[in-house]
């Protein structure tokens, strides 16, 4: 990094984890001004009688006797279970239009929503709603619809398995499959891809299959903020000498080495283990590359090794008893240069093929992803060589190897299993007519870039969100914003004010609800809600802290309320399945059978898996078998514009999302700021700029081909040991750069991590505001 100072860019020299962890936590907890709460709270995270931790999707170990420490979860549920409050009397005495002025940050800080609030134009402030009447208004206003497909229904990962199912049950009976979702942002290349290929949709591997394997890839995932607790399994790992192979354009400080709070010796002494054994820096959107070639690679150490009179290195009894496409795959990778290879991945023969020689030595092997290979335009097809890699060598199916698919909000898969699919099959329709004895859509309906774009049209007019800040997280900030201000019904249940609540519809309604941490208590008692891990481990999950309002409702009761008020003639007895969760189970197993026993089996502490097919081998296909899939194309990728760079969106270590919980990215050596942009030192000197100059960033290509201009001003450059060719800078603040149309064609999502751009010095004084404010419509 370069010598000039600038303010709030220091480099960070520490592990991850350490001391800087736990400091994070005590100043998280004590800026949320709620400590003995919050430690109640954490003793509870995870353990067989709390609750789930809101942070990520991995899973928990066997023995959950002991509390897990993991600085990020700690964040979460302090962000939560918050001693602050944003009531009645703040919203009256601020309208909308001074709200929208507050960074998103802020807004988030205000604290817990305590009532139901709708907004009145009049005075241009949210007012206090009671909850019927609430229900009545958007009861009358979806039924005034000429038709239910010009509703959206948005479902964010954190609703629980018993509230998506009522949900999608609802939204069902009211007659449309419009289930935009987070999911169609985050791993619907996953869901998309892995059943083409093998047949599943989900991870293959079990936690105890890393104790079992001899390789390790890790690829586009950065767990050291995201899956913090992974660092552990990871740690272990590698003190049984695991190689960890990262492929990753940054270079992530989780993935480079880490001191566990867990182990007192480490924290005490200041040692630390590493983590990646190899770290290979790719340029962004490389995957396809570096694994194209790796199977290259494979594939000619198994002719070499057969020549030689030696064992192959393929496993060619696993080819040919569970696949089929592999002449096909070997022809279209003989048929990719090593000089295209090169070019795409920025990485070299002799590295690549090291990888593979990594991958070929041993014997079970794991591949670890996140939204650094599905959030691209060709997210499905990295996702499909992947699982060609592990196909080669039969890496699933067995003890210690399989795919290991991340996932984001710590129950968006369980939301899939449980029915939020815009494309619903026989096995889900048949389940409802059989449990409820009415007809469900069968026409698929819009995911998430499909209902924004819709909204936009004019083609939908109403927007219900089950959590989420679905116009922040989505592409093109201004487009999106746009579109949702023509929206006649806008409602979100949720339990912090954010961005999305402020862009008003005709009717806006904010319906505040219980979190995870707090008591649900529900006719027959207090209730326990079920979630799925990454794992497909589903398990209970009990709040036990004091609801922030008394009144909040939880998810299901409020699904049930909307559902009441909108379907005078329902076939469902909502007040039944809501005064008792035991009875949502019972139909959750009704309509999914794969739930059988649902009731009991959860009732064990932590909980069951629900059968992956594709993890017995049984592959779930049409022809039932494994698929190599083929990703052509390499050869034909145009070279990149003389001046053009890649950018790619990421989290910073204090962000859930779109909810900002301070400005510090302490891994990568920034604090107080988020206007960055990080770039290769040679690519800041080919422009005629320095480190710390202020810059502003250019969409080009895709994202520039509709003719507007969309760009984000004032950031400043941080020199950074990132690929060359490649600049990152944070979500949100990079959805301004996004088309909307800009996403996987399979899978819908949208290419958040690859953005061609141009970058210049700013055109404005360094005094001119970072961020370009939006103008609030009325
Ligand atoms: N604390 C915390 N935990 C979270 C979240 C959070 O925001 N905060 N979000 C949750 C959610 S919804 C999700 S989906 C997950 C996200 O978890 P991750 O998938 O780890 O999310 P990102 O921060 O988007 O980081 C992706 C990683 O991919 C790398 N990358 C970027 N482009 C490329 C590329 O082209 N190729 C490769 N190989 N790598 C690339 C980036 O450098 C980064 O290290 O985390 C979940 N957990
Ligand atoms: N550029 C770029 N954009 C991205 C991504 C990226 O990597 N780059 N990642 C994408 C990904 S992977 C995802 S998953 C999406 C995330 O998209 P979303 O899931 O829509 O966004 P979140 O920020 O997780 O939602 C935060 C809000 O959820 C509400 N909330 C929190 N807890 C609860 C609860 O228990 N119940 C309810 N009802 N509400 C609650 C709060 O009001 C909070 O403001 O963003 C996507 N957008
Ligand atoms: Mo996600």
């Amino acid at each position: 990094m370069s010598e000039k100072s600038v303010p709030g860019i220091e480099p960070y020299e520490s592990p991850a984890g350490g001391w800087g962890a736990l400091g994070a936590v005590a100043k998280a907890i004590s800026g949320q001004m709620a400590i003995a709460r919050e430690s109640l709270a954490l003793h509870k995270v995870n353990q067989p009688t709390g609750f789930d931790c809101p942070g990520c999707a991995w899973p928990d170990p066997k023995e959950t006797s002991s509390f897990e420490f993991c600085e990020n979860g700690a964040k979460a549920v302090s962000w939560e279970a918050t001693a602050k409050r944003v009531r009645p009397e703040f919203f009256a005495s601020n309208k909308v239009a001074d709200l929208w002025n507050l960074s998103d940050y802020a807004l988030e800080g205000l604290g817990r929503l305590t009532h139901p609030m709708a907004y009145d134009r009049a005075s241009d402030t949210y007012k206090p709603i009671a909850w019927d009447e609430a229900f009545q208004r958007i009861g009358a206003a979806l039924r005034a619809l000429p038709d239910p497909n010009m509703a959206e229904f948005y479902t964010s990962g954190r609703a629980s398995n018993e509230a998506a199912f009522l949900y999608q049950l609802f939204v069902r009976e009211y007659g449309t499959n419009n289930f935009p979702d987070c999911s169609n942002m985050c791993h619907e290349a996953t869901s998309v891809g892995l059943p083409k290929s093998v047949g599943s949709g989900k991870g293959t591997v079990v936690l105890e299959d890393f104790e079992h394997c001899d390789a390790i890839f890790c690829i586009g995932h950065n767990p050291g903020t995201n899956h913090p607790r992974m660092l552990s399994t990871l740690r272990e790992a590698s003190l049984r000498g695991v190689p960890i192979v990262v492929l990753n354009p940054l270079p992530e400080r989780g993935l480079e080495r880490f001191t566990s709070p867990q182990h007192p010796v480490e924290m005490l002494t200041g040692k630390s283990v590493r983590i990646a054994s190899t770290y290979y820096k790719l340029k962004i959107g490389g995957d396809v590359a570096v694994l194209k070639g790796m199977m290259k690679s494979l594939l000619a150490a198994d002719e070499r090794a057969i020549a030689a009179g030696m064992p192959g290195v393929l496993d060619r009894d696993f080819i040919a008893a569970n696949t089929t496409g592999f002449e096909a795959l070997a022809e279209d990778v003989a048929g990719t240069s090593w000089a295209a290879i090169e070019r795409c991945s920025g990485l070299t023969r002799a590295e690549i093929e090291n990888a593979a020689d990594i991958y070929a030595k041993a014997r079970n092997v794991i591949v670890c992803y996140g939204m650094g290979i599905t959030q691209h335009a060709h997210g499905t097809e990295n996702v499909q060589q992947i699982a060609n890699l592990l196909l080669l060598r039969g890496n699933i199916g067995r003890q210690g190897a399989g795919i290991c698919p991340l996932r984001g909000h710590s129950n968006v898969q369980g939301d899939r299993t449980v029915g939020i699919t815009e494309k619903p099959n026989d096995e889900l329709n048949d389940g409802i007519r059989r449990t409820y004895g009415f007809e469900p859509p069968v026409a698929h309906g819009h995911d998430a870039v499909a209902a924004v774009i819709a909204i936009r049209e004019g083609r939908s007019k109403a927007l219900v969100a089950l959590g989420g800040n679905l116009a922040v997280a989505m592409p093109d900030t201004a487009e999106t914003f746009e579109a949702m201000r023509k929206l006649d019904l806008a409602v979100h249940v949720a339990t912090k004010l954010n961005r999305s609540h402020l862009i008003l519809a005709r009717e806006s309604i904010i319906l505040p609800c219980l979190g995870r941490t707090e008591l649900d208590v529900q006719a027959s008692g207090p209730q326990a809600v079920t979630v799925e891990d990454s794992m497909s481990m589903v398990h209970a999950s009990a709040g036990t802290l004091a609801p922030a309002s008394e009144h909040l409702r939880s998810e299901p009761w409020i699904v049930a309320g909307i559902a009441k008020a909108t379907l005078p003639r329902t076939r469902v007895d909502w007040d039944r399945l809501v005064g008792d969760y035991n009875l949502i189970r019972d139909d959750i197993e009704k309509v999914f059978p794969i739930f059988r026993d649902f009731n009991r089996r959860v009732s064990v502490p932590g909980g069951f898996r629900l059968r992956v097919a594709a993890s017995e081998r049984d592959w779930a296909t049409p022809d039932r078998r494994a698929h190599f899939l083929l990703a052509p194309g390499l050869e034909e990728d145009p070279p990149a514009d003389a001046n053009g760079l890649m950018l790619t969106t990421v989290r910073s270590h204090d962000q859930y999302n779109t909810t900002i919980y301070g400005l510090n990215d302490r891994y990568r050596g920034v604090s107080g700021r988020r206007d960055v942009v990080f770039m290769h030192a040679r690519d800041l000197a080919a422009r005629g700029l320095a480190h710390g100059d202020r810059i502003d960033v250019f969409a080009t290509g895709v994202n520039a081909a509709d003719g507007k201009e969309r760009a984000v001003r004032n950031f400043v450059a941080v020199a950074y040991d990132i690929a060359e060719g490649s600049v990152a800078m944070y979500y949100p603040e990079g959805n301004a750069l996004i088309a909307l149309e800009s996403h996987d064609r399979r899978s819908g999502t949208p290419a958040y991590k690859s953005v061609p751009v141009r970058i210049e010095a700013a055109a404005q004084p360094a005094s001119a505001p970072a961020q370009p404010k939006a103008a609030h419509a009325t």
